[in-house]
């Protein structure tokens, strides 16, 4: 089965589903390609929805979880030095917060050990990675790695093995999983009485005021805020105890989940107020959400023809999962963009999934100097454009596509 479309929503199992937004069909967006296998490609559907009950918004079409995370995953985190940095500072709060020394983390999820890196001189730590290249990284760099997805049974034998966890993290998975009632029955077995389960997620709060359509992929099934959350923990006697905004990947929301107890941070209701005041558990809020979305698309794809039709050379910068959505979207290919620069050695010489892009090194932006580049990874944009000052005096101007598209 490659994939199905459910009826119930998967945090209250209820059938109360509007859809919200279509972006039409798509490939995984991690399955970088190369040339042999363009007709191989599949698309599926790519349609969010919105449940009326929990008020969980979500994707219904369920790619197999092995289409999506294998022995080729492209993604790896630690390619993105900012990313690295947030990484540290998580880690220096769990630290002070939650961790006391000898305690063992378990990290979901953990990719190439980027949160795990930083508890390895103190604490027990053990990485569960389905994608295997990508898990081999993280044991590079000294970190335990079971390969998998994780399971109940997982967490009983990790038990007997290592014993219980102060933390579990979850981090940019938990908003990745169908079966969330295995995870958190999972995290339950796995948990010390006085743990907690902390996970980060995009926030559907960003989502949609910035209109980051892109970050809607088939990776993604959840786009969470607070309250399905809460309904989601109280069905296991757990609880939302703290909740933090995040400055990463357009927005995020940091949730801490612990076994019942009653002490629950002030941020808990501040972020749902936040949430009621933007009409985020009504479906009325996204009646112009498809709209929206296409205005920015017209105004993307009107940009870059209008630039092409001149004569421009227009490529891309960073060839992130999110950017593969709005390429596809925009329906941009090789003759729009001559190429997309990417710092992740695994991707280069490959061709973006849909668009069929050649992604390239950033070294080539060293000796050419494209007239526009249209930033796909734009939640580094004060990163990239800071190290990138000497191209832009050179003459390249970056397109920035999200929250609002403008040229610097
Ligand atoms: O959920 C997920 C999100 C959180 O992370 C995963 N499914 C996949 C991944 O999504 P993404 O690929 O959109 O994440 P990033 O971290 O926004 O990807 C940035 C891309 O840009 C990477 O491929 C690295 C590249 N990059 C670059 O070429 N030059 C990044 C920086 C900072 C740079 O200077
Ligand atoms: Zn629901």
């Amino acid at each position: 089965m490659s994939h199905v479309h459910k009826n119930s929503c998967r945090v209250c199992k209820g059938m109360d589903l509007t859809r919200i937004l279509s972006l039409g069909e798509h490939p995984p967006v991690d399955n970088f390609i190369d040339v042999e296998h363009i007709n191989d490609e599949k698309r599926y559907p790519l349609d969010v929805y919105f449940c009326g009950t929990c008020n969980l918004v979500q994707l219904l079409d369920v790619v197999a979880e092995e289409k999506l995370f294998h022995g080729d995953y492209a993604y790896f985190s630690s390619a993105s030095k900012p990313l690295v940095d947030h990484f540290r500072s998580y880690a220096d709060d769990l630290q002070k917060e939650n961790l006391t020394e000898g305690d063992l983390v378990v990290d979901i999820g953990s990719n190439d050990g980027i949160l795990l890196q930083n508890f390895l001189e103190k604490y027990h730590v053990l990485g569960i990675e389905p994608s295997g290249n990508v898990a081999e990284a993280a044991r590079k760099k000294g970190i335990e790695t079971t390969d998998g997805f994780f399971t109940v049974e997982m967490a009983k034998k990790i038990v007997e093995t290592h014993g219980k966890a102060k933390v579990v993290s979850a981090n940019n998975v938990f908003a990745h999983i169908d079966n969330l009632d295995e995870i958190v029955r999972g995290v339950q077995e796995l948990l010390t009485d006085d743990g907690v389960f902390v996970s980060e997620s995009h926030y559907l709060l960003d989502l949609v005021e910035k209109l980051e359509f892109d970050t809607v992929y088939h990776e993604h099934l959840c786009y969470y805020s607070v309250k399905p959350l809460q309904r989601l923990f109280e069905r296991f006697d757990m609880e939302v105890s703290d909740v933090r905004r995040v400055d990463v990947h357009g927005g995020s929301i940091r949730v801490y989940a612990r076994k019942k107890s009653g002490a629950v941070a002030l941020s808990v209701q501040e972020l749902l107020t936040l949430e009621a005041n933007a009409g985020l558990h009504t479906l009325e809020r996204f009646d112009s959400f498809q709209k929206d979305v296409e205005a920015v698309r017209d105004t993307l794809v009107t940009l870059v023809r209008r630039f092409r039709a001149e004569g421009k050379v227009v490529t891309a910068y960073g060839a992130p999962a999110k950017g593969n959505t709005l390429l596809n979207f925009c329906e941009f290919t090789a003759d729009d963009l001559k190429y997309v620069t990417d710092t992740t050695s695994y991707k280069i010489g490959l061709l973006t999934p849909g668009s069929h892009i050649p992604v390239v090194s950033p070294d080539i932006l060293r000796t050419e100097t494209p007239d526009y580049i249209l930033l796909l990874a734009w939640n580094y944009r004060d990163f990239i454009l800071e190290k990138e000052k000497e191209l832009r005096e050179r003459g390249a101007q970056f397109i920035i596509p999200i929250p609002n598209v403008e040229i610097v």
